[in-house]
């Protein structure tokens, strides 16, 4: 494999060329040269292309970058990393923080200089940090001070990660003296107000290592080369969201996870357009950001377009006009919910952490109740039987997909489950109708088998939801000598809605009535939250325990 990279660890622990998906590359816009580093593209280009004075990043506390203003930062940070952490091109670079400036900052430094970038979600503890750390060989990490312990734990007993600076999420530049505290970024980047020379990477080299959210088992590493990294710039953005340069951007997903990555930042910059970006931004918090920056574009997942809308009409004062749901399934009830409080449908959009980006989506005009959406330009997707064949149209079977983008895990035996002639499977059971709208059913190990019938966990879920006594809910299959499984559901009550056992009839006779009856959930139990994971998916598996 062809590398531009000093270290070539990643080159070394790709998978093997045989158990690689197709790369579809002959779309417009798809066409890369065999030199390309996407931070020239992204950061650098837009400067070129008189982008310079356009507000790009803005944060809590009045602040406001340019585009400038983030490659000075970008520069200065790259700098340190080659001559000061003595960073080669190849090299894995431990990014953590909450989504704030410096991280965006940091994020385009460590592109710049060749480096790989390793983004960790905030809330990882130090074991979690240590895994990461053992399976990418990270030798560098660039950590908010709010979040150092952790990683500092974490690097005490990872003798591969040699070097570490923290920094303040605003970018303090200049004048940062360190005092028996943890080593500043600032204190060093003070020093650095040169332009930075970006390292000519290979289209192919790898640029950023995605771990998988994890809902079970050990976290696998996705590996994303430069040109993926501008090729789904070039597809969901560009057939579907359509955004414009003066649209303001904001979300929940973090950049570490490529959902929030892309939306919050890698999309608003392709197009000169800017985003908001906010260390803590659950529903409350992005109803009040929303009126505060003008947000015309926003990302997060169906639960939080649940709570949101109850601010449906108050946003629709606001400039507020494309809301993007991903991470989760979109229930057709939660998508007709916000339409009636907020006016405008959402827009789904199915992605994951080995394709990078959504690649199967539908905009406003084209949204369909309970459909994700029609394949994504660029993309192939069809509904595959359990060996591979396609099946007709309105037939449950296995997602597979393929573009510009796939699956390529780092050293990790599990590529050959995802990867089956050269489809990348997602591990979705999806239906798609004559029209070529995919239904998503379940996840395939969501599938719940009682007494002879495949039911469907979010069918169920669905059919509950639209219970005015339900806020949230879940539902699994406990294993049952007569039944195999018996179709449990856990619900947490709306506020001040009493959960006895009347409200347990009242909900199965209220699934019976909208759904086969066979479907209903036979046991049902209240609870106070859900289990999810730190992107927001619901942790079915996690609900066993409580059985
Ligand atoms: C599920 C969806 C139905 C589905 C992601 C947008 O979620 C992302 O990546 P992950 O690796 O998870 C992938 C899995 O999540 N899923 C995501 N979106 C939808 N199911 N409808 C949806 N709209 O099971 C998929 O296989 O965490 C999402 C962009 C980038 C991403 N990484």
């Amino acid at each position: 494999m062809h590398t531009a990279h000093i270290d070539t660890f990643a080159a070394d622990h790709l998978p093997p060329a045989d158990q690689w998906p197709e790369f579809l590359l002959d779309a417009p816009g798809l066409q890369f040269p065999a030199q390309l580093n996407c931070a020239t593209e992204l950061l650098d280009s837009a400067i070129d292309r008189g982008w310079c004075d356009r507000v790009c990043i803005r944060a809590p506390g009045g602040l406001v970058w340019t585009y400038r203003d983030l490659q000075a930062h970008a520069d200065r940070i790259a700098h340190v990393l080659v001559k000061d952490m003595g960073l080669v091109s190849g090299n894995r670079v431990l990014l953590r923080a909450p989504n704030n400036p410096m991280l965006a900052a940091c994020w385009f430094a460590v592109i710049k200089a060749g480096g790989i970038a390793v983004a960790t979600m905030p809330l990882l503890r130090a074991k979690e940090l240590g895994a990461i750390i053992d399976k990418a060989q990270v030798s560098h990490a660039l950590c908010d001070l709010s979040l150092a312990q952790e990683l500092q734990q974490a690097a005490a007993t990872h003798p591969v990660l040699q070097q570490l600076r923290f920094f303040h999420g605003q970018g303090v530049l200049g004048g940062v003296v360190t005092v028996g505290g943890p080593a500043r970024l600032e204190t060093d980047m003070a020093r650095h107000n040169t332009p930075f020379a970006n390292v000519p990477t290979a289209a192919t080299d790898t640029c950023l290592l995605a771990f998988t959210s994890g809902t079970t088992g050990v976290p696998k590493a996705t590996m994303h080369c430069h040109r993926d990294v501008m090729a789904v710039c070039n597809c969901w953005p560009t057939h579907v969201l359509r955004p414009k340069s003066d649209d303001v951007f904001l979300g929940s997903p973090p950049l570490a996870f490529t959902f929030g990555l892309g939306g919050l930042l890698l999309f608003p910059m392709s197009v000169g357009a800017s985003t908001v970006l906010l260390e803590k931004a659950s529903p409350p918090q992005l109803a009040e950001a929303i009126p505060a920056y003008g947000v015309t574009t926003l990302f997060t997942a169906p639960t939080s377009y649940r709570v949101l809308s109850a601010q449906g009409p108050a946003l629709r004062q606001t400039a507020l006009r494309q809301c993007v749901s991903a991470g989760e399934a979109l229930p057709a009830a939660t998508r007709a919910q916000w339409k009636l409080a907020f006016g405008i449908e959402l827009i789904d959009g199915i992605g994951a952490t080995e394709l990078l980006h959504i690649f199967i989506s539908a905009d406003e005009a084209h949204a369909r109740p309970g459909a994700t959406g029609t394949v994504v330009p660029g993309y192939q997707a069809q509904v595959q039987d359990d060996q591979g064949r396609e099946v007709p149209p309105g037939t449950v079977g296995r997602l597979a997909v393929k573009g510009p983008t796939g699956c390529r895990y780092l050293g990790d035996e599990r590529q050959t489950s995802y990867v089956k002639n050269g489809w990348n499977l997602t591990g979705d059971a999806y239906l798609m109708d004559a029209d070529g709208y995919f239904f998503y059913q379940a996840r395939t190990d969501d599938m719940i088998v009682s007494a002879g019938y495949n039911v469907a966990s979010p069918e169920v879920e669905e059919a509950l939801m639209l219970h005015p006594a339900v806020a949230e809910c879940a539902v699994i299959g406990v294993p049952d000598a007569e039944r195999g499984q018996v179709i449990t559901a856990f619900v947490v009550p709306q506020a001040g809605v009493e959960a006895d056992e009347a409200l347990v009839k009242t909900l199965q006779d209220f699934v019976k009535s909208s759904i086969a009856p066979y479907k209903y959930p036979r046991v049902i139990r209240f609870a106070d939250t859900l289990p999810r994971t730190q992107t927001g998916k619901l942790q079915r598996f996690r609900l066993h325990d409580l059985i």
